[in-house]
């Protein structure tokens, strides 16, 4: 394969003959929503995570660009599998969803977060993935634009948190859940919400090479046509080198290797020597927590993240505590 080296290469490998969303070559305005987002003091760093409406033929390159970087984390779930499939927790017979869809990008940390909770509580789901450029999956859902979106028997859920506060209370539906859902559980789906997802980006981002292997892999998994995954892996990870700069500062990461390490660890601090935050058995928490890690648990950061902290050990359990996942592709 052609080395590459730079952005302005990366410019150049996807400058020929490339798609358009709306007129405009996909290349082009991914690049200047990177370049926008250098110069401006706000939004392009705030886009990745805020709301995201519909692209229209009016909106800015930069728009195009987050509609792509949206889904720019990524699972390799898949190639973390597990053989071995145990400490589940068994469904009660009342919640038995006969259609359960989810909406999703592969890459999403969020997507994953309700993920981890269906796969853990066994249940059955199939799986929409929706182009992040056209949104076309989701163009029934006319008030609410963004992954994931969880239809269960028609019952439409929206919000990762609020999706699984709804399946665990279908789950326990005595309300045992509620009272066993203590402070401290909620403090830490807190602090993933609030803190430990916004270290992510930063770090899968880092450096061109880091880029590149996690547009590498969303690439490969999302759902793009031939030609927007060729433009989309070169272009999305110039892009979102540029707009994870901006993130950094914007979350006051002064260094984002040492930020991910110190939640790590700080998260490992938490467990105070139990198997997981919910003790014998993983509570909404470790799910949260273990949900959006899994997207870049295979990239160089999260290798990184295993190496050089006390988290992989946890971070085993509860592979085989989730085990296999029971989706299905829609
Ligand atoms: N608070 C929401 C955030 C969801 C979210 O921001 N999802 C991103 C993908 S990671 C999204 O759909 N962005 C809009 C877009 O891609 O256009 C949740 O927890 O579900």
């Amino acid at each position: 394969m052609r080395r590459i080296s730079g952005i302005p290469a990366v410019y150049r490998a996807v400058s020929a003959g490339v798609p358009s969303v709306n007129g405009n070559p996909i290349h082009s305005r991914l690049f200047q929503a990177a370049l926008l987002s250098t110069n401006s003091n706000n939004s392009s760093a705030r886009s990745h995570w805020r709301s995201y409406n519909r692209i229209t033929a009016d909106q800015s390159a930069r728009a195009a660009a987050h509609a792509v970087a949206g889904t720019m984390l990524f699972s390799l779930a898949a190639i973390a599998l597990v053989e071995e499939v145990h400490a589940k927790e068994p469904v009660v017979p009342e919640f038995r969803p006969k259609d359960v869809v989810l909406y999703q990008y592969e890459a999403c940390p969020f997507c994953n977060k309700v993920k981890a909770f269906l796969d853990y509580y066994d249940i059955t789901y199939k799986i929409v993935e929706v182009n992040p450029l056209s949104k076309k999956e989701i163009k029934w859902s006319d008030d609410y634009k963004k992954v994931p979106i969880l239809m269960v028997d028609g019952e439409k859920m929206v919000n990762s948190s609020d999706i699984i506060d709804k399946l665990a209370k279908k789950i326990h539906p005595d309300d045992a859940y509620s009272v066993t859902e203590d402070d401290e559980e909620k403090k830490w789906r807190g602090w993933v919400d609030n803190h430990l997802i916004h270290i992510l980006s930063p770090n899968i981002y880092r450096s061109t090479s880091e880029a590149l292997e996690s547009f590498e892999y969303i690439t490969s998994h999302g759902n793009f046509s031939y030609t927007e995954r060729l433009t989309v892996k070169y272009a999305g990870a110039a892009a979102m080198y540029f707009i994870s700069k901006k993130l950094k500062k914007k979350y006051n990461i002064t260094d984002e290797r040492t930020a991910l390490y110190e939640a790590a660890e700080t998260w490992v601090d938490a467990l105070k020597g139990r198997d997981f935050l919910g003790g014998a058995k993983p509570n909404l928490a470790d799910l949260a927590v273990f949900g959006v890690l899994r997207p870049i648990r295979y990239l160089k950061s999260g290798r990184d993240m295993v190496e050089h902290t006390r988290i992989g050990d946890w971070y085993s359990r509860m592979e085989n505590a989730v085990g296999a996942s029971p989706k299905i592709q829609a």
